[in-house]
C-alpha cells in the first residue's frame, strides 16, 4: 500500500536530513513503558482503608475512581486500547487481590495473590509485569520508618515484605517470559532538621544487605532503588538519597532508579543518564513532571521530558527500565494515563527522528554555530505527520479523536460508580 501523503513528504524531508523514518520507528516499537497501575485510584489499593501515607499526595476529587480489581483492570484496558505500542504494566505489592481465603499481611503476600493480575496481563497482550513492595499506607510505616527503622519488630516487617516481593516478582517474570524490575522507594525521612544523619542511613543499608543475601534469580529479577529528595511531612531528611543509593548500587550489583520528581528542580534529570550507564549496564526512570515540588503531574511534552527522551533513545531501549510515575485525581484517570504515555512515546519518537549522529559530529567537530542551528530547526520538522502513521499502522487514533472513546467510557462506565 503507498504511504500516505503526508507521511510521504514527511519521510522525505527527514530523509534529506539523513533520517531513516521507518528505522526510528522499529526501534520506537522496542521500548516498552510499565504503565503504573496507580494513577487508577489515587495509589489506594486493595489491601487498606486508611489514607495515602509516605509523604506523597494525591489531589483531586475527579469521579470515577476505580474501587477494585475489576474496575481498575477494566480502566487499564481502555487505556492501553488508546496507546500505540506494546507495554507493561507496572504493580505495587498493595494492589494484593485476597480471594475466598482472605486477607494477609504485606509480610505474607504471595504469588497466589497476584495471580488475576498475571492472568489480566496475559489477556491484555502486555509485554511484562514489574513490581514495587509497598512501604507506605500502612501501621508499621506510621512512624515514618521503614526498613532504616531501628524498632527491630518494624524492621524485620519490612525485611519479610521485601523478600515476599522478591518471589512475587520472580512470578510474574517465569510467567510472562520477561524479566520483572521490582523497584524499591522507602518514604523514611523526618519532618526537622536531623540530630543523627547516620543511623538511619546504616540501618536501612544493614536491612538491603540482608534482603539482597537471600537467594534470587538475577536472570528474573532486576531490582531497582529509587532516590528522592524530600516528601510532605518528610521535608528535612531523606534515609534514601541520591548517593546512598548510588553508591549502594555500585557496590552490589543493583540499579539505580532516577524518578524526575525527586531532585532539586533546576537540576537536569537529563544529565544523568550518561554518566550511570558508564558505570552500570542499566539505568530505570519514573518519568513524572514535578511543578514546584515532587507533584505527580501528567507528563507534558516539556522540554525536560524531550531531554530525558532524548538520552534514553540515544542509550536505546536494552539499557533502560522505563517506567511513569504520576497521580493527578483531578482530571479523568483514564486520559490521564493516554496522555502520559503517548506523550512519553512521542518524545521518544522525537528523539530518534533527530539527525543525532550528525549532531555529535559537528559537536566534536567544534562545529557549535551549525549544531545550534541544526538542533532548533529540527524541531519544527512534521514529526506528527510520522506519529499518525505510527498509530494508523497499529490501530490507533492518531490524533485529538481518542478522547472520544474516554468521554464515552466516562459517561457509560466511570460515572456509575458512586
Ligand atoms: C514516591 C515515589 C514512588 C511512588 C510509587 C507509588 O515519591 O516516586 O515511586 O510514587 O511507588
Ligand atoms: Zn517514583
Amino acid at each position: 500500500m503507498a504511504d500516505n501523503p503526508r507521511f510521504a513528504s514527511a519521510k522525505a524531508l527527514y530523509k534529506n536530513l539523513g533520517v531513516d523514518v521507518e528505522a526510528a520507528l522499529k526501534t520506537l516499537e522496542r521500548f516498552h513503558v510499565s504503565m503504573h497501575c496507580w494513577q487508577g485510584d489515587d495509589v489506594v489499593g486493595f489491601d487498606h482503608d486508611g489514607a495515602l501515607t509516605g509523604g506523597i499526595q494525591t489531589t483531586g476529587n475527579y469521579p470515577g475512581r476505580a474501587r477494585n480489581p475489576k474496575e481498575l483492570m477494566a480502566d487499564i484496558e481502555k487505556a492501553l486500547s488508546l496507546i500505540p505500542g506494546t507495554h507493561r504494566l507496572n504493580l505495587h505489592a498493595n494492589y494484593a487481590i485476597f480471594g475466598k481465603d482472605g486477607f494477609v499481611d504485606r509480610d505474607a503476600l504471595e504469588p497466589r495473590h497476584f495471580a488475576p493480575w498475571v492472568k489480566f496481563a496475559k489477556k491484555a497482550g502486555l509485554q511484562g509485569l514489574d513490581f514495587n513492595p509497598t512501604y507506605f499506607s500502612h501501621p508499621l510505616a506510621a512512624s515514618g520508618r521503614t526498613l532504616s527503622s531501628e524498632d527491630e519488630k518494624v524492621r524485620r516487617f519490612w525485611i519479610r515484605h521485601t523478600v515476599a516481593c522478591l518471589r512475587i516478582a520472580e512470578y510474574f517474570a517465569r510467567e510472562m517470559g520477561t524479566p520483572t524490575a521490582l523497584n524499591i522507594w522507602i518514604p523514611d525521612g523526618l519532618k526537622d532538621v536531623p540530630a543523627d544523619r547516620t543511623t538511619p542511613r546504616a540501618v536501612y543499608k544493614k536491612s538491603l544487605d540482608e534482603i539482597f543475601a537471600t537467594d534470587y534469580d538475577r536472570s528474573l529479577v532486576e531490582v531497582t532503588i529509587e532516590s528522592k529528595l524530600f516528601g510532605i511531612g518528610l521535608e528535612s531528611y531523606t534515609v534514601g538519597s541520591h548517593e546512598f543509593y548510588m553508591n549502594y548500587a555500585a557496590k552490589n550489583n543493583v540499579l539505580c532508579l532516577l524518578d524526575s520528581g525527586h531532585f532539586h528542580l533546576s537540576e537536569n534529570v537529563a544529565d544523568k543518564i550518561s554518566s550511570m550507564l558508564l558505570f552500570a549496564d542499566k539505568v530505570a526512570f519514573h518519568v513524572s513532571r514535578p511543578v514546584r515540588w515532587d507533584s505527580d503531574h501528567v507528563l507534558r511534552q516539556d522540554d525536560m521530558l524531550l531531554d530525558i527522551a532524548r538520552e534514553i533513545a540515544l542509550a536505546g531501549p536494552d539499557r533502560v527500565i522505563l517506567a511513569l510515575d504520576y497521580f493527578d485525581a483531578s482530571i479523568n484517570r483514564v486520559a490521564a494515563w493516554v496522555i502520559g504515555m503517548r506523550n512519553m512515546l512521542k518524545a521518544l519518537l522525537a528523539a530518534l527522528l533527530q539527525p543525532n549522529a550528525k549532531m555529535a559530529k559537528l559537536q566534536s567537530e567544534g562545529r557549535f554555530t551549525e549544531l545550534l542551528m541544526l538542533q532548533e530547526e529540527v524541531k519544527n520538522y512534521p514529526m506528527g505527520d510520522v506519529w499518525a502513521e505510527w498509530c494508523r499502522r497499529r490501530g490507533m487514533p492518531a490524533r485529538e479523536d481518542w478522547f472520544a472513546a474516554v468521554e464515552d467510557y466516562e459517561k457509560k462506565v466511570q460515572r456509575k460508580r458512586k
